[in-house]
């Protein structure tokens, strides 16, 4: 049996538990002015082969100044919900800690305005690294451009990392075929957005770069698709993960192979590499 990916990856944990800190989150003008107590507990998931390999805190993460950016953070943003304050810092972490890999964080309110006895309120959110390949496609004006673009403006995003860039493709028109020539290539990136939230950066990135959906597979200026996200796969109404058809195109697996060739579909339980492979005998 092939085991996904999660499974296979060996994953420490370093805990932090019940960090107390004042600060000044809630919903009520009096909490913002006078402040409360916070309690933080996280669990931090780190691969920690290499710091135990060499016996070095620089391979790792030191958890005392985990706390002291925790406490400052949490000194100097404000939020209404503890909910917000959750979700912002367990990205904060991830952003400014690169080996964090996962997260698991609960912000505790042990005097939280509820006028009945209660020990404490508290939200606990889960965060991690996602890895998503996207497929790149132009075939209108400065096609490259257009794609350098719009891989610049991924960049830019706070929460995405752009970390692989496969070589790009001239490719004849797929489906719908009285059109110009495309230009495709594929990008691996690892974002802590959720799929959705994803959908959306890409579709923002579309529009910025002049993309007009005047027809369904008709010509476009950049067209961004999610071909894998982690191992999900997705059902949605706006959003199918894998993507429905990458299996049976070659500008999709061609340059997918270059920087994915050992990642397996989902679905399908082949790699990307064996995927390419039958296509082109199917097209030879
Ligand atoms: N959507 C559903 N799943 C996804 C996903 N995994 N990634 C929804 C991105 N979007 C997804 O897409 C229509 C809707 O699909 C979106 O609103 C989204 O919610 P679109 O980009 O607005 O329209 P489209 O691109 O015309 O349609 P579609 O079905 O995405 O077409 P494809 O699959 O992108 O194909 N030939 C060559 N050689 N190279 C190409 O790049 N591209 C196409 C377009 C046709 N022929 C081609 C190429
Ligand atoms: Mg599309």
């Amino acid at each position: 049996m092939i085991l996904p990916a999660k499974e296979v990856r060996q994953l420490d944990k370093i805990s932090i538990e019940n960090l107390e800190v004042y600060a000044y989150h809630g919903v009520y003008p009096e909490e913002n002015k006078l402040g409360q107590k916070f309690f933080l507990s996280l669990q931090l998931f780190i691969d920690t082969n290499r710091a135990v390999g060499q016996d070095d805190l620089m391979q790792s993460v030191n958890y005392g100044e985990v706390c002291f950016f925790l406490k400052d953070w949490m000194e100097k943003n404000t939020f209404c919900l503890i909910e917000t304050v959750a979700d912002r810092l367990a990205q904060a972490v991830l952003l400014q800690y690169p080996l964090v890999q996962r997260i698991i964080l609960e912000v505790k309110k042990p005097n939280a305005p509820v006028s009945l006895p209660l020990e404490s309120i508290s939200v606990t959110v889960e965060r991690q690294w996602h890895r998503v390949y996207v497929g790149v496609g132009s075939n209108m004006g400065n096609r490259e451009g257009f794609i350098r673009s719009a891989l610049l403006l991924l960049e830019q995003q706070r929460n995405c990392k752009l970390v692989r860039v496969s070589n790009l493709f001239a490719t004849a028109p797929y489906g719908y075929t009285e059109q110009p020539e495309f230009l495709n290539g594929c990008i691996e990136v690892h974002t802590l957005q959720n799929p959705q939230q994803f959908l959306t950066t890409l579709h923002n990135i579309e529009q910025q770069l002049g993309r007009e959906r005047t027809m369904h597979w008709g010509p476009r200026t950049i067209d961004l698709d999610i071909l894998l996200y982690d191992d999900a796969v997705l059902d949605m109404e706006n959003l199918t993960v894998p993507h429905i058809d990458m299996q049976n195109r070659l500008f999709v697996l061609k340059p997918l192979a270059e920087i994915a060739g050992f990642v397996r579909h989902p679905l399908l339980g082949k790699t990307i590499a064996q995927l390419c492979e039958i296509a082109e005998k199917r097209q030879n």
